[in-house]
């Protein structure tokens, strides 16, 4: 251990810690715009760009960074010196002269941890003088807006593409001033690999990265007398829309939040879990099938990959097109309750698709691009998702306190879901979910305890699991992070030696908690856990906990669908992969 000094407090950390992670231990917060310290998925944004966490260390002329710099046996630091502040000012003076003034329609005002600096050294006029303003174009793709005259070079979201997520879709490009990060031959978005899994949006710290907003196109729809607008609510929304109005990460906020949507406008209040507990019936039914015929000696695609992450479909179509007959062909519990919506339910209310409004709301903003994709006579299935962040705001717009609200249902029958259903959320839980139903499928047998322990995680790792099914040992793949679906998939490439047949892959590190449109977590893990824990609460809480007891699940099969995978369920429900 090593013995060393910030302002006068004495710490005593590992040999390697840098003088940021030591003030931490001691509870001295050393401010940052670059830093980002994953420590979960073991990621460190270390690029030392920023330059605000310099210090003083004594026995040195210059400022150190405490983000790079490591401690050593007796160093003495101060980190509120004059000269610090000083140097500090200067730095945020020097970036706000290169950055635009637009606080006020900026999308990342009062998130914008540049702002909140700006606002704690009082930078009321700006002294530097002679720069000059880089101009780049607005990138806008249907989930993200790239604004790069907002890049401060922090380089956080670079690390999150290339190395968390192993895409490659960013890169720092030129110097100076004109130093940004971007695509390749700055290409717009749309046109690289991006997947829109968002996850450089969550850890952006300025408004360069943004979601692309619809709440004022969903505003329209709830407005129009001529349209029936119908809301689906992905499960780990409710884990984390509280702290958008100052709860605790966790809060569990379900019943406020369909009371919300009601007073919004929305003529129908659905819940897309009830689409997971559908996925659940086909996706299970084809991973019984593929399994049955690989065990009577056919040549059958294993592993099964579940397909509901957008951002990893667009992995895998881009980047592994040789593997695109692995996944399920069940579309994403969003798309299928869009189908189900316009079709089933529009059929029940007697109305044309095209005076139904879909709006989902989801964690994610690779949703955004996936609802552009799905369509029926120019149609969409969904036709606007929002993010929670936007839904937040939307609450907000309207004069609503979600705290205040009361708890209520969500409608029938689009409404009903199964526990199984809200673990869709966490990492590790559609498959666990699709393990309750297809133990009982295979067995014939009542399934006593649905909690699958073994293949619960909090890590954000790669895990295997061997889980008895009857006379039938299955090997489970989990996986969250697309670098650690990458690995997965370059083990099945090497022939599968695990011998997997089944493994689930969510784009985001923790799941769709951790989406690209949650409320910014600001790289804290905990949170991410807090959420989670939240998801497995209100399953533990459920009367239902497996997707094909739900009854508004049977009921459509019954009056609709006619079984999984049927003629009809095949058009609605499923899909074709593309590279
Ligand atoms: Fe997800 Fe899904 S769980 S993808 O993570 O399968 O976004 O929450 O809505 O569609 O249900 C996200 C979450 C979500 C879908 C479901
Ligand atoms: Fe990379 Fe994901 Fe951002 Fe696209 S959305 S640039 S894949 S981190």
């Amino acid at each position: 251990m090593i013995n060393i000094t910030i302002d006068g407090k004495k710490v005593q950390v590992p040999a390697g810690s840098t003088i940021l992670q030591a003030a931490q231990t001691v509870g001295i917060h050393i401010p940052t715009l670059c830093h980002l310290d994953l420590h979960d998925i073991k990621m460190v944004n270390q690029t030392a760009s920023c330059r605000i966490c310099v210090v003083e260390v004594e026995g040195r002329r210059n400022l150190a960074p405490a983000c790079a710099t490591p401690v050593a046996e007796g160093m003495v630091v101060h980190s509120n010196t004059l000269k610090v502040m000083e140097a500090r000012r200067t730095v945020l003076e020097l970036m706000l002269s290169d950055h635009p003034k637009d606080c006020l329609t900026c999308a990342k005002s009062g998130e914008c941890e540049l702002q909140d600096l700006a606002e704690l050294f009082n930078i009321r006029n700006i002294r530097v003088s002679g720069t000059s303003m880089s101009t780049y174009k607005k990138d806008i793709s249907p989930s993200i807006i790239r604004d790069m005259d907002k890049c401060i070079m922090c380089r956080r979201c670079e690390t999150m593409c290339n190395q968390v997520q192993t895409v490659g879709a960013l890169s720092a490009v030129n110097r100076g001033f004109d130093a940004v990060v971007a695509t390749s031959f700055e290409a717009p978005l749309n046109e690289t690999v991006c997947t829109y899994c968002g996850q450089c949006v969550q850890v952006c710290p300025v408004g360069a990265l943004t979601e692309h907003d619809s709440t004022w196109e969903v505003v329209e729809a709830l407005n129009d007398p001529d349209k029936i607008v119908v809301v689906q609510t992905a499960p780990a929304v409710r884990a984390a829309l509280g702290e958008e109005f100052g709860l605790e990460p966790g809060s569990l906020v379900t019943g406020q939040m369909a009371a919300a949507l009601r007073r919004l406008g929305f003529d129908y209040v659905f819940d897309t879990d009830f689409a997971a507990d559908l996925t659940i019936m086909e996706e299970a039914t084809e991973l019984v099938d593929r399994l049955t015929r690989h065990l009577n000696g056919e040549d059958v695609p294993l592993p099964l990959l579940t397909s509901c992450c957008p951002a990893w479909v667009n992995f895998i179509e881009s980047q592994y097109p040789e593997l695109l007959d692995i996944p399920s062909s069940a579309r994403s519990p969003q798309q299928m309750f869009g189908a189900i919506a316009k079709s089933y339910f529009a059929e029940k209310l007697g109305v044309r698709r095209d005076q139904m409004v879909v709006v989902s709301v989801m964690p994610c903003l690779a949703k955004k691009y996936e609802a552009t994709k799905f369509e029926d006579d120019n149609n969409q299935d969904v036709d606007y998702s929002i993010s929670t962040r936007e839904l937040a705001n939307l609450i907000k717009r309207m004069n609503m306190d979600l705290k205040e609200l009361p708890e209520e249902d969500f409608d029938d029958p689009l409404g009903e879901s199964s526990g199984a259903a809200v673990i869709f959320g966490k990492t590790g839980g559609v498959i666990e979910a699709a393990l309750r139903t297809a133990y009982e499928w295979v067995t014939g047998e009542t399934l006593e305890n649905v909690e699958f322990e073994d293949i619960r995680s909090t890590s954000y790792g790669l895990k295997v699991a061997h889980i008895k099914v009857g006379d039938l040992t299955l090997n489970i793949g989990i996986s969250s992070g697309l670098g650690n679906a990458r690995a997965l998939l370059e083990e099945i490439k090497a022939g599968n030696p695990n011998n997997l047949h089944a493994i689930e892959i969510m784009a985001c590190p923790g799941g769709c908690v951790n989406g690209g449109g949650q409320p910014y977590a600001h790289g804290d893990m905990k949170k991410i856990q807090a959420r989670q824990a939240a998801l497995y609460r209100e399953d533990c809480g459920k009367p239902i906990r497996k997707s094909h007891e739900n009854p508004s699940i049977k009921k459509l099969y019954e009056e609709y669908l006619v079984k999984p995978n049927s003629e009809k369920a095949h058009h609605l429900l499923h899909t074709q992969y593309t590279a």
